[in-house]
């Protein structure tokens, strides 16, 4: 999954696809480098963002959905409001990638229920802002997996198919350095879930965090060998999707496990 954050303050990619030819651009860039599916925000995750208003928030991703959709580009929309699921979904759509996981709008879940389009939903325990306060486990994985679980419960209790449902631990949500490792390490607790995992660790902080640990200060932009190795770990272990900046190098070290795990 190819990462398109058309907004001007995402930590890795904000403001590089403001402009509508750019975003276009960068996403035919990734479909051609290998991503199965482009996934568009419009509103930054980022720890400390101040949400944006979904007029503002729609009138980012709705044209450039319609655009890659009209290409017969899969399209994922990162939003956590069912006004704008809604839109996106009538725009083309197919995917609705909500880090609250059906939390923040209780219209979600119904709208999802409705469309029958597939839903990604992460692990999520407040809005950005405040997000990192919202940091203590006793025992991360078990927690994690125990309110994703919840979060499935409510969501199929709603009407979605488990066949449209993914999860995610939310990596840097709520999560410091180490619980972040804690998740990747416990994947296979996750796994009882029995749904398609997503993970998202490209550029993030708790990488940053560890290179700087081993004196290697890397801005966001030089995190890629590091975000591979995730990617490839992760893989190993089967995961359905990773969601990516760089998506020609992760497609290329996936197939390398892919090829890896055939006879
Ligand atoms: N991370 C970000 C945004 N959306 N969605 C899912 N499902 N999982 C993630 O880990 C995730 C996400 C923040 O990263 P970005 O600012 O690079 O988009």
């Amino acid at each position: 999954m190819g990462v398109l954050n058309v907004t001007p303050d995402s930590f890795s990619d904000g403001g590089r696809y403001d402009s509508f030819d750019q975003a276009i651009d960068h996403a035919r860039t990734m479909i051609e480098d290998g991503a199965d599916i482009i996934d568009i925000g419009g509103e930054s995750t980022r720890p400390g963002a101040e949400r944006v208003s979904p007029a503002i928030e729609m009138e980012r991703v709705l044209p450039i959905v319609e655009a890659l959709t009209d290409a017969g580009i899969p399209i994922s929309v990162d939003t956590t409001r069912s006004i704008t699921a809604d839109a996106a979904l009538r725009a083309g759509a197919c995917f609705i990638n909500d880090v609250s996981g059906g939390l923040a709008d209780p219209e979600m879940p119904n709208l999802i229920a409705e469309r029958g389009c597939g839903y990604i939903a992460m692990h999520w325990r407040g809005h950005s802002i405040d997000m990192d306060r919202k940091s203590t486990y006793t025992d991360v994985v078990g927690e994690v997996v125990g309110e994703l679980q919840e979060r499935v419960d409510a969501l199929t209790a709603a009407g979605i198919k488990s066949e449209r449902l993914a999860i995610d631990p939310g990596l840097g949500f709520s999560k410091q350095g180490e619980q972040n490792w804690e998740l990747l390490r416990g994947l296979d607790a996750l796994k009882s879930l029995n749904l398609p995992i997503l993970i998202g660790a490209s550029r993030k902080r708790f990488l940053g965090d560890l290179l700087k640990s081993q004196g290697a200060d890397r801005p966001v932009d030089q995190r890629e060998a590091a975000t591979l190795a995730i990617s490839t770990l992760v893989a190993r272990q089967g995961v359905w999707a990773v969601r990516v900046h760089d998506v020609r190098s992760n497609r290329d070290a996936i197939d390398v496990v892919q090829r890896w795990g055939r006879r």
